[in-house]
């Protein structure tokens, strides 16, 4: 099984079990009215954080968030398998995007020295006039080529805003990877989803651990108690309504 399967396969049910995904009424930053929603706020133990940090390293630790190294030295394993980061910061958009960029910063260094020189940054909500100032905490991303760590896509809004601050700091945005993309249209003339406007518009790549098709499916399956035949019409209607194929 491929190791994105796999570590999708370890994380869906401890989401569920922590009621990290629901299944309502609720309306979106959009003004969407979505039949379930994902909250990465109760994503707080050690196990649960474990298991993100470890579904975001598989992503960035493989292609295209890793290429070919430059330099070769057998005793190092990273190395030795010739790969390294094509990132110098994980950038987590104030809050949610904080501690999940923190946790993967820590996670990657288990695949090796070139991994472990990836540093972090995030931005305040608010800038500060006193002490050392600025919006950014962390790393300084000028002249750094910067991926985005974020929870949830759902229109791009979130990763747009996220896009100027870096862009603002001299930044370089490289990439964007998410826990989950809903797979929704950005408006209701675009066929194309959120993610991949985003991926076209800004020429990098953007990629989820987990897909609004993987929720489907599990609800199809039965795997999650409290969504039954009923929530999956409800999000069969949602799809047709705001989703898009890719
Ligand atoms: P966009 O900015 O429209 O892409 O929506 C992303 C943001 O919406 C996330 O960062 C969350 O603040 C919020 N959100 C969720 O957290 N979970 C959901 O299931 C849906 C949303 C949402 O409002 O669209």
């Amino acid at each position: 099984m491929p190791k994105q399967d796999e570590v999708k396969n370890e994380l869906f049910p401890l989401l569920l079990e922590a009621s990290a995904l629901t299944f309502g009424t609720y309306t979106l930053k959009s003004g969407r009215v979505s039949p379930y929603f994902f909250t990465s706020s109760l994503l707080h133990t050690s196990a649960l954080l474990a298991s993100v940090a470890r579904a975001y390293a598989t992503v960035l630790t493989s292609p295209p968030f890793s290429i070919p190294s430059a330099v070769s030295d057998t005793t190092d394993c990273a190395v030795a398998q010739g790969h390294e980061p094509t990132y110098d910061i994980l950038f987590g958009p104030a809050y949610k995007g904080i501690p999940i960029s923190a946790i993967v910063t820590r996670e990657l260094e288990h695949s090796g020295a070139p991994y472990s020189n990836v540093s972090y940054a995030f931005n305040r909500k608010e800038a500060k006039d006193h002490g050392e100032g600025g919006i950014i905490v962390g790393a300084p991303l000028k002249d750094k080529r910067v991926v985005i760590i974020d929870d949830v896509m759902t229109a791009g809004t979130a990763l747009r805003e996220a896009v100027s601050i870096i862009q603002a700091q001299g930044g370089i945005v490289v990439g964007v990877v998410l826990l989950l993309t809903r797979q929704e249209r950005v408006s209701e003339t675009e066929s194309r989803s959120a993610m991949q406007v985003a991926q076209d518009e800004l020429g990098v790549p953007v990629r989820a651990v987990l897909t609004f098709e993987d929720i489907m499916d599990a609800v199809e399956r039965g795997d999650i108690k409290g969504a039954g035949p009923e929530q999956f019409e409800q999000m069969r209607v949602y799809r047709e309504k705001y989703g898009s194929k890719d």
